[in-house]
């Protein structure tokens, strides 16, 4: 196959050299940003995500919040030294008070950790989650070029299908507004009302496909239910997460051309083998998608639609398709190879990212090392130990949130965002002053985690430059 990466690959040490480049038809050259999510100093494993197969397994098991912000770093630092654009997005404010006080909790802040905890411990849980940094369920992102005004488009997903995650929308929106601030080049949408018919979860349900990342591309959004179809409702083991008419309005919001935009559905059977989001089953990269023969619920439409679509954009789609018997379906969901992020190098080769899982596992090991034998689609495979998020359900895929910013939108950033190997230092410096190394949901009763946590994010407000976020409750 064509091993067709971005021409434009020649990628900076500082995104800001970028200024002045233009690539094809006078268009600004444009550089894919991962934005990883920076793992909040609450993390902890307390089985909040009904239908994700790791939280629901490790309910209650202590945690390393330490460890899981220098796994996610060190995968960031690796990326950032390949070459590949990469930034980092804060964590949210947690715990979230005003969840507590809305439910009738008083007193002082210690008052209401103490009366949660005795009464609703999982409630407490849910206020207390470090779920922000799944970036890949922040927002959906949109491209300038696929934008009918040109401008990058944000819509924060609302996540109404689980409490925790629910709660993560408004200060998202705000985050993205403090970074993304000038309205010349961005658009950041509320999210969708809040309600399960208008379920939401992001990028993890949505993947685009271009020759080169500035150029126009084709959008392809996944959805596990239809909110007003006929009923099709066979009995289900998990509620799907995504309702196409989220996905419909998302693409409305973003001023997407319906020629190239795809909605597809995901089929009812992964869904109830685990793959609570999209992502766990297929990721798409430029001219690339990989994905299970699982996935969708019409399978030979689905790849139809997409082909169809990237044609008429000038667009030759390569297709990596795994069936059944190479990877089962079940063996996708323990390895998470399929949340594995494609990555262009800036030699022109693909890379893979996968999580240490998938070396464990025979079946994934064999099918990596044939993906990656020489003439074959990847370049090169990485593995990374991402286990502390791995044991919530977050491979590398979910860490990170697709930015595709131009020289002149991401010279507008005020934040200290961009990834460096001096931000790196001093966020480790900044986790190893104020990260305990063990969590259990038992401790969140703890009034001086909170103090502790209150301080971190103080300073780290003022190491990436985000003046106030943390200030609002
Ligand atoms: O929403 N886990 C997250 C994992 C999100 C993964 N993201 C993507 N696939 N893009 C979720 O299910 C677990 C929290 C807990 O169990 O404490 C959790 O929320």
């Amino acid at each position: 196959m064509d091993n067709h990466c971005d021409p434009q690959g020649q990628l900076p040490d500082d995104p800001f050299t970028l200024a002045g480049s233009f690539g094809a038809g006078g268009r600004p050259r444009a550089q894919e940003f991962n934005f990883d999510g920076l793992v909040g100093p609450s993390h902890h494993h307390s089985g909040l995500a009904t239908g994700n197969i790791a939280s629901m397994r490790n309910r209650g098991t202590a945690a390393n919040p330490r460890k899981a912000a220098l796994q996610g770093l060190e995968k960031m630092l690796a990326l950032h030294r390949r070459g590949i654009p990469q930034a980092v997005l804060p964590p949210l404010a947690r715990p979230n008070l005003r969840l507590l006080r809305a439910l009738g909790f008083n007193g002082s802040d210690a008052a209401v950790l103490a009366k949660a905890a005795q009464l609703e411990p999982q409630l407490l849980s849910a206020a207390y989650s470090a779920s922000s940094m799944w970036t890949a369920n922040a927002a959906t992102v949109c491209p300038a070029a696929d934008s009918a005004d040109g401008k990058v488009h944000f819509t924060p997903a609302n996540l109404s299908a689980k409490l925790h995650r629910s709660l993560e929308h408004p200060d998202t929106a705000r985050l993205l507004r403090q970074i993304f601030s000038n309205e010349q080049y961005f658009a950041v949408h509320d999210a969708l009302p809040g309600v399960a018919a208008l379920g939401d979860e992001g990028a993890a349900n949505h993947t685009r496909f271009a020759r080169a990342h500035g150029e126009p591309g084709v959008q392809f959004f996944v959805h596990g239910e239809d909110a007003f179809a006929a009923a099709d409702a066979a009995p289900r083991r998990f509620a799907p997460r995504q309702y196409a008419e989220a996905s419909r309005a998302v693409a409305r919001l973003h001023r997407l051309d319906p020629a190239r935009t795809v909605h597809a559905r995901q089929s009812a059977v992964a869904i109830d083998a685990g793959v609570f989001h999209n992502d766990v089953i297929a990721v798409g990269h430029l001219d690339t998608l990989f994905y299970h023969q699982a996935a969708f619920d019409d399978e030979p439409g689905t790849i139809a639609a997409l082909t169809r679509a990237c044609d008429t954009s000038g667009l030759a789609l390569n297709c990596i398709r795994v069936a059944e018997d190479q990877l089962s379906l079940q063996d996708a969901v323990a390895t998470y190879l399929f949340n594995s992020q494609l990555l262009c190098a800036p030699d022109g080769g693909k890379l893979m990212v996968v999580p240490a899982e998938c070396q464990d596992n025979a079946a994934c090991r064999t099918y990596l090392e044939q993906l990656s034998a020489p003439g074959a689609p990847i370049a090169e495979v990485l593995s990374f130990d991402l286990r502390e998020s791995m044991r919530n359900g977050g491979g590398p895929a979910c860490l990170r949130l697709r930015v595709v910013l131009d020289a002149a939108q991401a010279a507008s950033i005020g934040s200290h965002v961009f990834f460096s190997e001096a931000l790196h230092d001093t966020l480790v410096a900044w986790v190893a002053r104020h990260y305990r190394d063990r969590l259990l949901p038992d401790d969140l009763r703890d009034p001086q985690l909170l103090d502790e946590i209150r301080v971190a994010l103080h300073e780290l407000e003022h190491i990436l430059n985000l003046p106030g976020f943390y200030t609002v409750d």
